[in-house]
């Protein structure tokens, strides 16, 4: 039987989980690697000795664009000394199949359980069956495109995710560690569904719906006590669990009665925090209420913008200011602790669209938590084809750029006024010079106590002064934020 070895680049990845334990349920033996952080000799000769070691017959890479380097990376090493087939699969994967087949010798589209396990049951003798649904396959006569299956509905079917601590390795500074329960910080992911019910035009379900379209439903939950159940058998392995983060898309999907019955079987079994990702279309308060009832102690909220316009027109979210303000009233009400998501230098938004979203924060209850993120164009959304046509952005060097880059410019809010365009994957072609003031003021609610009477200050409108003020008040922000992170580094 064929030993299967699954890599993934984030620490807590649910899908490499689910795979692996789907593959084992069916017999397979398999070992996960855990490999966040960048490779260097060492690691990767440490990676190649184990899975050698192991007497690994197949090697699955799960991958995001932001990955695509380091799928590169290890599918070299794993080619060059070890000859093994390498399959990808993942977001990116879906978007850019005829790319990634450049690298991998297969490729799994769609959901991966049932095709891994359909590929590794007729594997025979060094040969893989090429009329496997859902995978790609790249062969000597060129590439052979298998049609995707259905998806699944019901989602209880699948085990959960595996977290067998005898066959799993996670990388660090020091090399490659046996999992353990230090790996998780306290915290346990989970999703309780897949799919979303929106369609946002930035975001990778605005590709997959028409992707699966045709192939059943495309929202499908899991039961709660499946839910409940999963999370009971990770409470009694790790004792250490201090939180839980739901990671659906939009959590708050449900009906009332899987609500009732979720607080109802929480409060009994796992009585854990927990934080959760909520849209404000979907946001309801008795869910809200009831959640907070069972422990939820945070939320992540996308705001995006204060543009309506650019709400309804670019990103395809439809949702009033007005609703956007009774529902950060709610929350406070509610005494939940909140992040607000916003999307900084979108070419479609003009000075004044964000002018927009700093008056929408100036109407929220204090304090406010802003994050900020540069719109960062991933390849196959609706917003990236429209910004390639519209001249916006172009294709780097003639291929796609999917080299990270971290820091500043990914993240304007920590910048302490200035906000660069992220030229992530492809090349900018537009200047947010215009807007520089008004970012500038947004990126004040990801400040520490900027008084409230500032903000008003500041987002009441745009003058020669009080670019100047705020310049001033920007230098001596970041003197003091310097300042106090000495003394608390020598102290
Ligand atoms: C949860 C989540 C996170 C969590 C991860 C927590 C965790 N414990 O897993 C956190 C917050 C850390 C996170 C971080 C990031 N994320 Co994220 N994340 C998600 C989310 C919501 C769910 C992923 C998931 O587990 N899905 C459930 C599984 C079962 O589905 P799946 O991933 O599609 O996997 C199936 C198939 O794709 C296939 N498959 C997957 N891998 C493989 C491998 C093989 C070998 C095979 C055969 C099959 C296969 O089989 C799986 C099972 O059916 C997705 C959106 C989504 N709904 O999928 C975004 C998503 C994957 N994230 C995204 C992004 C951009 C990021 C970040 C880059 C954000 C950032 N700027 O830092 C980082 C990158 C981290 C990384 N290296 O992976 C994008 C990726 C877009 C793209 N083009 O690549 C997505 C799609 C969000 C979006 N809506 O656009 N993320
Ligand atoms: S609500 Fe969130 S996950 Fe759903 S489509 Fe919009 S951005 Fe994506």
């Amino acid at each position: 039987m064929i030993r299967i070895a699954l890599v993934s680049f984030l620490n807590n990845s649910i899908n490499t989980r689910s795979l692996s334990s789907y593959l084992k349920k069916n017999g397979y033996e398999v070992t996960c690697f855990f490999c966040s952080g960048s490779f260097n000799s060492s690691n990767l000769n440490e990676l190649i000795t184990v899975i050698r070691a192991e007497n690994i017959g197949l090697v699955g890479i799960s991958l995001v664009t932001d990955d695509y380097y380091s799928a590169i990376t290890v599918t070299e090493a794993i080619k060059e000394n070890l000859h093994l087939p390498v399959i990808w699969g993942g977001a990116h994967v879906n978007v850019r199949p005829d790319e990634c087949l450049q690298h991998a010798d297969m490729i799994c589209l769609g959901e991966g359980e049932e095709a891994l396990l359909d590929l590794v049951k007729k594997y025979d003798g060094g040969k893989f069956d090429l009329s496997t649904k859902n995978i790609w396959f790249k062969t000597d006569s060129g590439i052979v495109r298998n049609q995707i299956r259905v998806l699944e509905e019901n989602l209880d079917q699948f085990p959960f995710p595996d977290f067998d601590l005898n066959s799993q390795l996670v990388m660090t500074e020091n090399g490659f560690e046996k999992l353990a329960e230090k790996h998780f910080n306290g915290e346990y992911s989970i999703m309780t569904s897949r799919g979303c019910p929106y369609s946002c035009h930035y975001c990778y379900n605005s590709y997959r719906r028409s992707q699966y379209k045709g192939k059943g439903k495309y929202l499908r939950k899991r039961s709660v006590e499946n839910v409940i159940e999963e999370l009971a058998q990770a409470k009694k392995k790790f004792r250490n669990l201090t939180k839980i983060n739901f990671w659906d898309d939009s959590f708050i999907a449900r009906n009332m009665e899987d609500f009732i019955l979720f607080q109802k079987l929480y409060k009994e079994k796992i009585k854990l925090p927990f934080f959760a990702l909520v849209e404000p279309m979907a946001f309801d308060f008795n869910k809200i209420k009831i959640l907070r009832d069972s422990g939820l102690s945070a939320l992540q909220l996308g705001i995006q913008t204060g543009s309506e316009k650019i709400n309804r027109e670019v990103y395809n979210r439809r949702v009033s200011n007005q609703r956007v303000i009774e529902v950060a009233c709610q929350i406070s009400e509610l005494g939940i602790d909140v992040i607000y998501d916003v999307i900084f230098n979108n070419p479609y938004e003009n000075p004044d669209d964000v002018a927009q979203t700093v008056n929408l924060f100036l109407q929220f209850p204090k304090p406010v938590t802003l994050q900020g993120f540069n719109l960062i164009f991933y390849p196959g959304t609706e917003i990236t084809d429209r910004a390639l046509k519209d001249g916006y952005i172009s294709v780097k060097d003639m291929v796609e750029d999917y080299s990270t880059i971290e820091g500043a410019k990914d993240s304007p809010t920590s910048m302490r006024g200035k906000s660069l365009i992220s030229d992530r994957f492809y090349g900018i072609h537009y200047s947010s010079e215009k807007k520089e003031y008004w970012n500038t003021v947004l990126s004040l609610f990801a400040f520490l106590h900027v008084p409230a009477g500032l903000l008003h200050f500041f987002g009441k409108s745009e003058t020669p002064m009080k670019k100047f003020f705020l310049a001033l008040f920007i230098r001596f922000y970041t003197f003091a934020h310097t300042l106090k992170s000495m003394v608390r580094k020598n102290a």
